[in-house]
């Protein structure tokens, strides 16, 4: 029963209810209130954290207002929502973001001038929220931001991990993983104590029959872990749709811990079983890109997926719609295969808790759930053993083999001639032990299908799920680009270039829709406007010159080319091409003469971001990294014409530092790998240009800004395959100026060889399968070019200026239009179209 204030006694709510601070004195009021009551401290007991803490918790309130109304709005309207289910949201800061979006962060500037504090330093106290990986979970943040900012009902749910990714440090060039507990602080999360759900594990099946003389089927008997639901409000920016984020943690069902255990002396026992149910939401699996199939990965996977469709469930059911309008209320979009457990976990909950018919909980089923891809890397796609399913969750198993069996009848009438295609689509794997392919099973379970950029979802199409375009037609099968904000990637980490911008185009409108971003092209031979622009990228280089100062202890000069890499160390994403070729470089310099060296064009190499902890090939490259920045930063033959800097920790927070003030980005995986990348548009939309191969959205960023302002390079997709065969057939000849990197390599000048190994030989001895080789040339060649280009200053800014107008089409505000209309039918609900 929902309690509510009697109707009599509402005017007496109303007066009292909470207001939102709008001034600057209002500001004060309410930091110096929660400083001193909140907090217990007092004016003498007030650092930075707790000023921090203050102004978070006035902003927070303001949401928190608005969050309520929002919720309230959206549940009389009564419309489709839609639940964007990803294991990972990476959201990296809240404060900066929650004071743009609400359009009072000059208001909050002032009043902590007032009370003695500098904006940046406040804003800089707040831990990252980094639940998430890389580009698949930041990609989830962006769309929350977008879904509120253009007013859709929509909910994200992921789990509450105590454990986010881990810190990295660099100790002697090595990568060493710190654990990263956020929590000690964290005003922008609402703990719900009174919304739970009882998640069942393990087990066993059993029928009975029921009163309507029914087939039932119960899974009963397991072990019950209590999911509590923690509630994060999400603002939209330019509007006070404020969405919900929920994040569910797991504890144990039975209270804190068991006494009759304690009284009896086994004191580690009587807490074992809390700690048992607590680290199912521990700690994020730190892999990007892989998948290995680990217990307790399944059990977080489906937790959560359980918990969120209960909530969803229990939501639609206080409707009291019947259940077909149920896809007209819900949609719910698969963030990779991570969720596809929902899938089975709905046609339970359909058939087995509200006793629908197995074939009228199907259609719902599949009318409800969208399914994205963010990948075809053969390691990454998900498979769970069949023994491992059948243990923890034995009757998802059968209605598993259920959705299978009617699936590969359906194909077995379709193509009985094709007796091949049976084993090739079944959702069971026949090796040994029995897989179950999450990936099939996700396409079966929806009704769309999406990749992340026009190549990859090509791909998907002619690759992994070439039979099943045959089975079900091609428009099963679609394509949505990515975006990002522009909030938080321009207006908030570049907040000086769109200041600038808004100047030229009247306003901050371009901010909601960011293809206005065109006019730009008007000013693109204004003097003043390009000196402006140039002075600005400048400026940004200088800040991110001071920051590889203070966290490197390597001064660089802001005047030499910025040459960035920063994202997940991966062999595919091929940072060790971006090295290698740092030291075909350096060994060019090192042969150069005093009148030729004054014709280099001086670079800085910025390097950084994680690599998994299991994986050893990308922690070398990390090491090498450094080795190579050690030696070539000491040498003074070399000076400033060329430094190389490994940032450590790379994280959101850092990102908004260092992508503004970077000249050039690489993006330069082996082609058809990379799905679409993410960050190729941050660097452009912030005045960089981008070195790159035909991957993912580098394709469509050319396409937008014009072929003279990409630089692109290496094999095309299309040959990949062959090239590969070809190596493996006919062996290959290695590029000789890669050679002379491996001779410099071996000869130690960065060290120890032997460290280095496994590196060279996966090129030299295992097929080069990222085809370092085939494209270094063409690399070595581009970045020739880059230099050139860059020397020609004036040319230079008009590519940066005319790539920013060009990135309209890049906003995550696009992508959830396209994903609101193609895949959800969902409309916006805006704030003034309803009282509440
Ligand atoms: C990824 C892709 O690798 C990346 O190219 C894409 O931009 C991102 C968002 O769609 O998704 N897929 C994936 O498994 N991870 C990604 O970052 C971890």
């Amino acid at each position: 029963v929902e309690a509510s204030v009697p109707e009599g006694q509402r005017a007496a709510w109303k007066k009292h209810s909470a207001r939102e601070f709008k001034t600057k004195e209002e500001f004060e009021n309410e930091a110096v209130r929660h400083i001193e009551t909140t907090l217990a401290r007092s004016l003498f007991n007030c650092d930075e954290a707790a000023a921090y803490a203050g102004t978070a918790l006035a902003f927070r309130d303001r949401l928190v207002i608005e969050w309520n109304k929002t919720q309230q709005r959206q549940t009389f309207a009564d419309q489709k929502r839609v639940y964007y289910l990803s294991l990972e949201f990476l959201m990296g800061r809240a404060l900066d973001n929650a004071m743009l979006n609400v359009g009072l962060k000059d208001v909050a500037k002032e009043g902590l001038a007032d009370l003695g504090f500098r904006m940046e330093d406040i804003i800089s106290q707040e831990r990252d929220a980094a639940l998430g990986n890389g580009g698949l979970g930041r990609l989830a943040a962006c769309f929350l931001d977008s879904l509120a900012s253009l007013n859709y009902p929509a909910w994200g749910y992921a789990l509450r991990y105590r454990y986010g990714i881990f810190k990295q440090e660099i100790v002697d060039g090595y990568q060493v993983e710190v654990p990263d507990y956020w929590l000690d602080f964290n005003p922008w999360e609402f703990p719900r104590h009174d919304v739970t759900v009882d998640i069942n594990f393990y087990g066993s099946v059993s029928q009975y029959v029921d009163d309507d003389g029914k087939q039932r089927t119960v899974w009963d008997n397991g072990e019950i872990v209590t999911a509590v639901a923690y509630d994060a409000p999400i603002p939209g920016y330019g509007t006070t749709t404020t969405n919900n984020l929920r994040l569910w943690s797991s504890k144990a069902s039975h209270g804190e811990f068991d006494f009759t255990k304690f009284n009896s002396g086994e004191y580690e026992q009587s807490v074992a079983d809390q700690q048992r149910a607590e680290t199912i939401s521990a700690v994020l699996y730190p892999n990007d890109s892989l998948e290995r199939g680990k217990e307790l990965r399944l059990k977080q996977q489906y937790f959560w997926c359980a918990a969120s469709l209960f909530d969803i469930v229990r939501r639609f059911k206080k409707s009291k719609k019947p259940w077909k309008d149920f896809a007209n209320q819900v949609a719910i979009q698969l963030n990779d295969t991570h969720p596809t457990l929902a899938i089975p976990e709905l046609q339970r909950i359909l058939v087995d808790l509200e006793g629908l018919g197995w074939d009228e909980a199907w259609t719902i089923v599949q009318a409800t759930f969208g399914y994205t891809n963010h990948t075809v890397l053969p390691e990454a796609l998900e498979k769970w053993s069949v023994p491992l399913i059948q243990h923890l969750l034995p009757r998802h198993l059968q209605i598993i083999y259920e959705i299978n069996s009617q699936f590969l009848q359906y194909v077995e009438k379709s193509f009985p001639k094709e007796k091949d295609i049976l084993g090739r689509v079944s959702i069971i794997e026949e090796s040994q032990p029995k897989m179950v392919r999450m990936a099939y099973l996700a396409v079966i379970g929806s009704h769309k299908v999406n990749g992340v950029a026009e190549l990859h979802s090509d791909l998907i199409k002619t690759t992994i799920f070439k039979d099943f375009v045959k089975i079900y037609g091609p428009d099963k099968f679609t394509n949505v680009t990515n975006g990002i904000t522009p909030r938080r990637w321009l207006h908030q980490a570049n907040p000086k270039l769109s200041e600038l911008i808004a100047s030229k185009l009247g306003g901050y409108e371009y901010l909601r829709d960011l293809t206005l971003l065109h006019k730009l092209e008007a000013f693109v031979d204004d003097k003043d406007f390009r000196k402006d622009f140039q002075a600005i990228k400048y400026a940004n280089k200088v800040r991110l010159a001071q920051y590889i100062l203070e966290h490197n202890g390597v001064k660089v000069n802001p005047a030499a080319l910025f040459d960035v890499q920063v994202k997940r160390i991966h062999e595919y994403k091929r940072q060790q091409l971006n090295i290698f070729g740092v030291i075909h470089r350096y060994l060019e310099i090192k042969a150069m003469s005093a009148e030729q060296k004054k014709k280099v064009q001086p670079r800085v190499s910025i390097f950084g971001g994680k690599a998994a902890p299991g994986y050893w090939m990308a922690k070398t490259v990390i090491h090498l990294v450094n080795q190579v920045g050690k030696v070539i930063n000491a040498d003074k033959e070399v000076g400033d014409l060329l430094k190389v800097v490994f940032l450590e920790d790379y994280n959101v927070s850092k990102a908004e530092i260092i992508v503004p003030g970077s000249d050039i980005s690489e993006h330069i995986s082996t082609a058809g790998t990379e799905a679409s990348g993410t960050s190729n548009m941050k660097f452009v939309l912030n005045g960089g240009l981008v070195i790159g191969t035909c991957d993912g959205a580098n394709i469509e960023i050319t396409r937008e800004v014009g072929e003279e302002n990409i630089f692109l390079f290496g094999n095309l997709a299309e040959d990949v395959e062959d090239l590969r065969e070809a190596h493996h057939k006919q062996g290959f000849e290695l590029d000789p100026l890669l050679k002379r990197v491996f001779e410099t390599i071996r000869s130690g000048t960065f060290g120890d060889a032997g460290q280095f190994s496994a590196l060279v030989d996966s090129i030299v001895d295992h097929g080069d399968y990222y085809l370092v080789s085939d494209d270094f040339k063409s690399y070595i060649d581009t970045q020739n070019l880059i230099d050139q280009s860059y020397a020609k200053q004036e040319e230079w800014v008009t590519k940066t200026i005319l790539s920013v107008a060009r990135m309209g089409f890049f906003s995550s505000d696009r992508c959830i239009d396209e994903y609101a209309e193609m895949i959800w039918n969902i409309e916006p609900l805006k704030p003034e179209t309803n009282g509440a």
